[in-house]
C-alpha cells in the first residue's frame, strides 16, 4: 500500500514536471518570439555632414525611448534605428532625429536646434 501510494506520488511528479513543460512551451516560447519580434528596424536619411553629427545622433538617439540601437552610416548618411514599435512609431522616431538639428528623409530640421550646431555640422550653404 505504502508501495503504491508513493509511486502514485512519482506520477503526480512526472506529470506535473510534464504539465509545467507544456506550460512553459506554450506560453513562454511564443511572448520569447513576440520579444524578439518586438524590435523593427528604420533607415532614415538624414542631413548629417561629418563625424561630429554622427556621434551627435548615434548618442542622442540611442537616449530615445523606445529606440534600441541607432547608427548612422557616414557614406550615405542614412541612420539605421532599430525601435520597439510598441513605445515609438516610425514618425516619432524621425521627429527625434530633426530635433537634434537634422532633416529626417521628409521632415526638415527644427531651426533652433539646427542653428544651435557647430558650423561644420550645418549644411554646405549655411557654413560661411
Ligand atoms: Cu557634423
Amino acid at each position: 500500500m505504502k508501495e503504491s501510494l508513493s509511486a502514485k506520488k512519482a506520477l503526480l511528479i512526472i506529470s506535473s514536471a510534464l504539465l509545467l513543460g507544456l506550460l512553459i512551451g506554450a506560453f513562454v516560447l511564443p511572448n520569447h518570439a513576440k520579444a524578439a519580434e518586438a524590435t523593427k528596424e528604420l533607415k532614415i536619411k538624414t542631413s548629417a555632414q561629418c563625424e561630429m553629427c554622427q556621434d551627435r545622433i548615434q548618442t542622442k538617439m540611442s537616449k530615445v525611448t523606445g529606440v534600441n540601437k541607432a547608427v548612422l552610416d557616414l557614406n550615405d548618411k542614412v541612420l539605421t534605428v532599430n525601435y520597439d514599435p510598441g513605445k515609438i512609431t516610425p514618425d516619432e522616431v524621425r521627429k527625434a532625429v530633426t530635433n537634434i538639428g537634422y532633416s529626417a528623409d521628409n521632415l526638415p530640421s527644427d531651426p533652433k536646434a539646427y542653428k544651435k550646431l557647430p558650423k561644420c555640422c550645418k549644411l554646405p550653404k549655411d557654413r560661411k
